[in-house]
């Protein structure tokens, strides 16, 4: 399969054309529809429009495809405003919203094969939902009870990821991994890698070299960026010069930009890359240029550091809605089947609720019992000294 875009990087060094500041934001910011450059299968209006490139991973994509990937965004969405409430009624400690980026996550977490492998940063609850995981897993690490509770192999989805880019070092070692033990190839179970991270992720140290790593071995992975365009309060343009797809080329490989909000191209777009990664022409970049439409985390405020109207603009480009048009005028479909999956969120909410608020505390040996895998003498003295601590207490 041939890369479907000419990124061969240029020979001619200009030192008299810099980019000006103008430049460099249009660059940034291309996403108006119609851009060439921007893969778009279902514009803002909901229209099923073409793309040659990608259309071909799209042939299956018929009203049953798109009844359940709208049936999955509006889940995750559900679930995911629920844990923005468990936080501020202080039953979480913090909660990631993924608000906005439904479409850049389901397009992406239904691409994969179960053999594929996927490391996720911090905000990736509705790739964790594509994965099989229960949401209400997700919710010992946001109450501080523990540090993932889903077994990473099982799941084929690693625990989540704090520290920023960190991952993209551990999916190229993996992917590499994969490699050398022969899972790359033509038959229905070879294996692909994908690693979630965001637009200011792209400036760390461990993604630079996640990607020269997998370069230079032809690493079956996808860089997944979810370019949301904020890191916190920093947005994309005081990272970087070039279109954040652009830098692929650096690297040596083919690097796409997808619009994040629409979940057809997502999920066309990643197929393409997880298929030329799983037949040997790995790794690729995906830019899947989204919006943060909430707060950073729950810790955060946005509304010091950017403009409502922003907001607004991106609200017309909300990834739920153009499905659920596209469904009603281009398929027929009735408010019934609009109604069912809001019961069925409704009542996904309310077991969200109901399993946090039960969630019992860890038991007070638990930060001792999985640090290592074998006790030491240290550490039995630290675990004993701490429990005859805390029976101490009245009540316990
Ligand atoms: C190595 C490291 N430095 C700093 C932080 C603090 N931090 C947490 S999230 C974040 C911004 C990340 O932005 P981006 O990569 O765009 O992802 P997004 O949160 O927008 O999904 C920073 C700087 C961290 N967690 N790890
Ligand atoms: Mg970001």
């Amino acid at each position: 399969m041939s890369v479907p875009q000419d990124w061969t990087p240029s020979t001619s060094i200009d030192t008299e054309v810099r980019p000006g500041r103008e430049h460099v934001l249009a660059g940034l910011k291309a996403t108006d529809e119609g851009d060439p450059e921007l893969v778009q299968l279902l514009t803002p209006e909901g229209e099923r429009v073409s793309d040659p490139r990608f259309d071909g991973y799209a042939t299956d994509l018929g009203v049953g495809a798109l009844r359940s990937l709208f049936r999955d965004m509006v889940l995750v969405r559900r679930f995911d405003r629920e844990g923005n409430a468990l936080q501020r009624q202080g039953q979480l400690g913090i909660w990631v919203p993924l608000l906005g980026q439904e479409a850049a996550q389901i397009g992406a977490g239904r691409a994969l094969q179960p053999q594929d492998m996927a490391f996720p940063s911090y905000r990736e609850h509705g790739v964790a939902f594509a994965r099989g995981i229960d949401p209400v897993d997700l919710l010992g690490i946001f109450r501080g009870t523990d540090h993932g509770s889903w077994d990473p192999n099982k799941a084929r989805f690693h625990l989540y990821t704090i520290v920023i880019g960190n991952q993209c070092l551990n999916a190229a070692g993996y992917a590499m991994g994969q490699k050398f033990e022969g899972k790359v190839g033509e038959g229905p179970d070879s294996e692909a890698t994908i690693c979630f991270f965001g637009d200011g992720a792209t400036s760390q140290g461990d993604v630079h070299e996640g990607f020269v790593w997998a370069a230079v071995y032809d690493a079956p992975v996808v860089f997944y960026c979810q370019n949301n365009q904020w890191a916190i309060s920093e947005p994309t343009s005081k990272q970087s010069r070039v279109p954040l797809y652009k830098r692929a080329t650096g690297y040596g490989f083919p690097g796409v930009r997808v619009d994040g909000n629409d979940v057809l191209a997502c999920l066309a777009v990643t197929r393409w890359a997880l298929e030329e990664c799983r037949t040997g022409n790995g790794p690729v970049l995906v830019e899947a240029f989204t919006y943060r439409m909430d707060a950073h985390t729950t810790s955060d405020d946005p509304s010091r550091y950017r403009l409502a109207d922003e907001l607004e603009l991106w609200k017309l480009k909300d990834p739920i809605e153009r499905v659920r048009v596209n469904l009603v005028r281009e398929h027929g479909v009735g408010q019934e089947f609009f109604d069912e999956v809001q019961a069925e969120s409704d009542a996904l909410a309310a077991r969200f609720r109901e399993h946090c608020l039960n969630m019992p505390p860890p038991a007070p040996d638990r930060m001792f019992s999985q640090v290592y895998a074998e006790g030491s003498p240290v550490l039995d003295a630290q675990r004993a000294e701490y429990l005859a601590y805390y029976e101490s207490f009245e009540g316990v």
